[in-house]
């Protein structure tokens, strides 16, 4: 392919023809599908071409892989020229009238499609994927998402092989043709711009529900459609929760989710026809994990968000994404917070920022949430845009308060609703209601990097005061931005006597607290209430201080993670004082401690199982890695065995705490999913010591788990033991023979052993590659076996030969699934900062003289600088 040109933010323009309605007839066939189009075009009115001399005369119609039919503009054949653009088309057709209908007719191959773009043959019959520029691999249109169009839809296929027929909308018409084939006619209320089109033709069950008169459907696989309600019940609690906390309600008559197992994500909002990765909808004690559940109940609600900020509301062009992913992931995030745990949810969120977001944030990859240009579009749909981009609503959600935020969103939705919008309309609407200036926030959007908050302090004990002086590093930005700076001030008897939250915009700026009378305990970035670093002085005693006494559980957990960071990279073993911290909280969960204790301490979020479960897992290898100056080369090897040496000092220190607790939760029935966490957590512990005694309990622990989170968690503790591989080799092969026939689960199976510390972990999944059940053409078992190892650092950087394998795997999918490819390449996104990067350059070099795919080429080219 040649060399793709890169688009850019600063090149927008309106479009200049737009298409109010569109009419679409789709007959399946055994080998193609034909479409059928009828659009009604008219001239943008707004478009600024038709007020001057240079009038826009072409119309210009995007494609991709399409065999062009027919073309007729008013019910004529016309001349028409295609123009080839490197992968892509563009259908060139004279147009001078201010309205007129364009009819298409294409032939496509829904069944040869391994991109999973488009039109695509999944599991159990055939859908669609057009975010975000994929409806062209469908039929001719204006793929572009402020082009929001009527759409009624026309299905026909064979009767038998694809009972079900669905798109977007009502159900308007339905019948048989003849005695083999059907129709359906489906006819959509709302605009939309096309990436929300889609179809279903498939053979699946359903399970029905309703939510206030509005109908609500979940289809999947015959055999597992009893693995459905979880989904349904989040999706009837994302209804009443959105319409609870802000007030939107559902504007359907009718919602479909429909679960296929292939799919290069999670899940798309389809107006009224979520696509969903049945990974994120099957779900059952049994066959997942408590963790899969929760992603289950936190996706659905999600795409169901969308509905509001995505679909109702759009993005002008795809460098607003952020507009709609950030915003949907952080309305996730409070649904989760409320429907699970709200000081769990933030621990994690923010360990996910830190151990994906903040490290592409220091890569090569690093971008803006509001990126300035891009080769392919799918490349930025990343956590930079995501997970950054709702810590920018977070933030704005900090410095306003929880009801100004409220009526903001109602504001936005007042003044932009049905139209395609950008971050600024967003903005506008937040500062409209708020008496905050937002344009001090702004830099956020446009800047790539990590902010570094530098942090002094000065009690005067004279004046009675405490002062806190701020400055802020900026990496791409010489000017300050504004951020919320959450704080505590407690005195040592353990008081909060202050809480408050900073607007912090200044290079430089002090704050001041008066009538502090004794030398008070700073809780700092409470919450983590802005996306930053933070460099400051260190004090053990200070940080044990704010795990035994903060309310705030992030900053509790946060000043644990700073214990265990300090001691593995200066190499030095945990504190007696760190040590006895960690057992008084597990002596909670011991089963002589007082019940009364018991539940008094539960009630504080501090003490809860789940909360020790998070406090007890050390800072992952991805974050550490984040932590090095620039200029250092890591030796990854040496850093592992840095971390291991505190897990063993707590395994052996804490050996009969660990036991205690163990004891007390293994003996109770219905746990809670944070007891099982922290029963987990402990039996990993122990088996570290791997003595027979505790070896027993890990395969007693495997052989009568009563659930998936117990069995995986069994599993991967054999699949982490040093020694007694026989045992470990008997409970995967037993794993593999339970769940053979179950696809999902055999995830687990290959991710387990691709996490694996063992020295043969590379030799292994290279075997696994090969297995039966494995498949580079499936993305959830590609990124289960491939991209699992690949983030398992230890082994991606530290052992010879890892990275060619990765890099023979990325160029293999190259041509199946350029996105998938892409994908896993971000897994070399900072191969330099490694004492390998050398090897890592040559497996690259191999991918660079390949033909490479405009997403493989677009991350290569960035990553090899
Ligand atoms: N909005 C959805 C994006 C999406 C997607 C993008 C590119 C290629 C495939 C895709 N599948 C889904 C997901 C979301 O809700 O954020
Ligand atoms: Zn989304």
């Amino acid at each position: 392919m040649k060399t793709p040109h890169p688009i850019y933010l600063k090149d927008y323009t309106p479009s200049a023809f737009l298409i109010d309605e569109v009419f679409l007839n789709v007959e399946l066939f055994e080998h193609y599908a034909r479409i059928h189009s009828k659009l009604k075009v008219y001239k943008n009115p707004n478009h600024f071409n038709f007020s001057t001399v240079n009038e826009e005369k072409i119309l210009k119609l995007n494609g991709k892989n399409l065999k062009t039919i027919s073309v007729l503009k008013n019910q004529k054949n016309i001349a028409y020229e295609i123009e080839e653009v490197l992968d892509e088309l563009i259908l060139k057709i004279e147009f001078v009238e201010n309205q007129a209908e364009i009819e298409t007719c294409v032939e496509i191959y829904p069944q040869k499609n391994t991109e999973l773009l488009g039109f695509y043959k999944s599991k159990n019959g055939y859908v669609t994927q057009c975010e975000a520029e994929s409806f062209r691999a469908i039929t001719w249109f204006l793929d572009r998402p402020d082009v929001m169009s009527f759409y009624s839809v026309r299905l026909e296929a064979d009767k038998k092989q694809f009972p079900i027929l669905l798109s977007n909308g009502n159900l308007e018409n339905s019948g048989d043709l003849n005695s083999q084939r059907h129709f359906a006619f489906w006819v959509d209320p709302f605009k939309k711009p096309c990436y929300l089109f889609a179809m279903v033709f498939a053979d699946l069950a359903v399970l029905q529900d309703s939510y206030r008169g509005i109908d609500l459907y979940i289809y999947a696989e015959k055999n597992k459609i009893n693995e459905c309600h979880i989904a349904m019940q989040a999706l009837q609690k994302a209804m009443q929760w959105d319409e609870e906390t802000f007030g939107l309600s559902c504007d359907l008559k009718r919602y479909s989710i429909v679960a296929v197992d292939d799919f290069n994500m999670g899940a798309m909002e389809n107006k009224g026809l979520n696509i969903f990765n049945s990974k994120f909808v099957l779900a059952s004690e049994q066959t997942a994990t408590d963790t899969d559940i929760e992603n289950v109940d936190d996706v659905i609600a999600h795409e169901y968000f969308h509905n509001w900020t995505g679909n109702r509301i759009t993005c002008r062009d795809w460098f607003q994404l952020s507009l709609k992913e950030g915003l949907t992931v952080f309305r996730e995030q409070l649904f989760s917070s409320d429907v699970h745990d709200v000081h769990l949810s933030r621990i994690k969120e923010v360990r996910l920022l830190k151990n994906v977001q903040f490290p592409e944030d220091s890569s090569p990859m690093a971008h803006p949430v509001r990126p300035q240009s891009y080769l392919a579009i799918n490349n930025f749909y990343t956590a930079t845009v995501y997970e950054k981009g709702a810590e920018l609503i977070r933030m704005i959600y900090t410095l306003i308060g929880k009801e100004k935020f409220k009526e903001g969103l109602k504001e936005y939705f007042r003044l932009f609703d049905g139209t395609a919008a950008t971050i600024e309309d967003f903005i506008f609407a937040m500062q409209k209601v708020s008496d905050v200036d937002f344009s001090p926030f702004m830099p956020w959007y446009e800047t790539p990097g990590t902010p570094e908050v530098v942090l002094e302090t000065q009690f005067d004990e004279e004046n009675k005061t405490f002062s806190l002086l701020l400055k802020q590093n900026n990496p791409h930005n010489l000017h300050p931005v504004l951020m919320p700076i959450n704080v505590a001030l407690f005195e040592q008897n353990g008081k909060k006597i202050i809480e408050k939250t900073l607007h912090f915009q200044k290079q430089t700026q002090a704050f001041l607290f008066k009538n502090i009378s004794q030398k008070p305990i700073l809780s700092f970035l409470r919450n983590f209430s802005a996306p930053v670093k933070i460099k400051m002085p260190f004090c053990v005693e200070d940080a044990i201080f704010i795990l035994k006494n903060e309310d705030d559980a992030f900053s509790a957990f946060q000043a644990a993670q700073m214990l265990f960071e300090k001691n593995i990279l200066e190499n030095q073993t945990l504190s007696d004082d760190f040590l006895n911290t960690l057992r008084h909280f597990l002596s909670y969960f011991k089963k002589n401690t007082n019940q009364n204790t018991q539940n008094n301490q539960k009630n504080n979020p501090n003490n809860t199982a789940g909360f020790l479960a998070e406090i007890l897992t050390l800072p992952s290898l991805a974050h550490l890695v984040n932590l090095f100056e620039k200029e250092e080369k890591i030796d990854i090897v040496q850093l592992h065995a840095q971390r291991e040496k505190i897990i063993q000092q707590m395994a052996i220190v804490l050996e009969n705490d660990f036991v205690d607790v163990y004891e007390n939760l293994n003996q109770q029935k219905n746990l809670s999913h944070g007891e099982r966490a922290l029963k987990n957590k402990v039996l990993q512990f122990l088996v570290e010591l791997e003595k027979s005694e505790h070896l027993q309990r890990l395969i007693l622990a495997f052989d009568s788990a009563q659930n998936m989170t117990d069995s995986v968690a069994a599993l991967n503790c054999f699949a982490n033991l040093k020694t007694h591989f026989e045992q470990c080799h008997f409970a995967l092969e037993k794993f593999y023979q339970q769940h053979q026939n179950n696809d999902l689960i055999l995830c687990k199976w290959f991710a387990t052993q691709a996490a694996s510390r063992g020295a043969d972990c590379l030799e292994n999944v290279q075997k696994l590659s090969r297995h039966s059940a494995f498949s580079l053409e499936n993305p959830n078992k590609v990124y289960a076996l491939i991209r699992v190892f690949a983030a398992n650092l230890l082994h991606f950087h530290g052992t010879i030969g890892a990275y060619d394998f990765v890099a023979e795997q990325i160029l293999r999918l190259n041509d199946k699934n350029p996105s998938v490819a892409a994908r896993l390449l971000r897994s070399f996104d900072d191969f330099q900062k490694f004492s390998h990067a050398n090897l890592a350059n040559s497996a690259l070099a191999k991918l660079e003289q390949a033909p490479l795919s405009r997403d493989v080429f677009e991350v290569l080219k960035k990553i090899k600088i």
